[in-house]
């Protein structure tokens, strides 16, 4: 089954960030999520646009960035800078006046546009959206902090997602608290992607590469 798994870097440990982005390179990361915050729109700072462009500068693989930033067209063009065709940005619709303008300039960078959908957003709100974007990134906790516990309302707004998805040609993408439980349950149905932070991939004895392979070779 082919599924992306991405590694959150707020995650990492940044006494050794060169060791982290390499040993999950050799571990099989398919990519790396950016979680990137202003202080604002979420209470906390998380990653900034140094922390972006050093592991841009460190892998080859792709990037996603997340912004969890107040009025992300004010600041787009500083993080598209350091970006790499293919590369994804994913903003939240409720943090911008206009939306469709910003996902717009994403497009015309040659970079893939997203947009995250906080556990209260509905899916009504972002319908136009869900026309432009290719990636959608479902939040199933609430944005701002690693190590949360799973909000279960959420799976429901998944599983209607997956029923829109081939039409409106969008991926979808699990963002926040998951375990092997999510991935053995959504993959199958058609999540395209796993964000792993604090619940799978970080902090734990096994080594990157014994719990990506464990994951590879789930049952399902
Ligand atoms: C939360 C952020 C997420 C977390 C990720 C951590 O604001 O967008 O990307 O870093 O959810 O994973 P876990 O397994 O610790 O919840
Ligand atoms: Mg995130």
């Amino acid at each position: 089954m082919d599924f992306n798994l991405t590694a959150s870097m707020m995650c990492a440990n940044y006494a050794h960030l060169a060791d982290e982005v390499k040993q999950l390179e050799d571990g099989g990361i398919d990519s790396f999520h950016i979680d990137i915050m202003d202080g604002r729109f979420v209470p906390n700072f998380a990653m900034s646009l140094n922390d972006m462009n050093y592991i841009a500068s460190a892998t080859k693989k792709p990037l996603d960035v997340h912004l969890m930033v107040e009025h992300p067209y004010n600041v787009i063009n500083l993080f598209l800078k350091g970006l790499r065709p293919g590369d994804t940005v994913y903003i939240h619709p409720e943090a911008e006046y206009h939306p469709s303008t910003t996902l717009q300039a994403i497009i015309n960078a040659g970079m893939i546009p997203g947009i995250a959908i906080n556990p209260g957003t509905s899916i009504e709100t972002v319908m136009e959206m869900l026309v432009i974007v290719k990636k959608v990134l479902v939040m199933s906790v609430n944005p701002g902090n690693a190590g949360q516990m799973y909000l279960p309302y959420v799976g429901k707004k998944v599983k209607r997602l997956l029923a829109m998805k081939e039409d409106m040609d969008f991926e979808i993408h699990w963002d926040g608290a998951c375990g092997a439980d999510k991935i053995r349950e959504f993959a199958p149905k058609g999540v395209d992607g796993f964000v792993l932070g604090t619940t799978l991939l970080f902090g734990k004895t096994k080594s990157y590469g014994e719990i990506l392979k464990g994951i590879r070779e789930l049952k399902f």
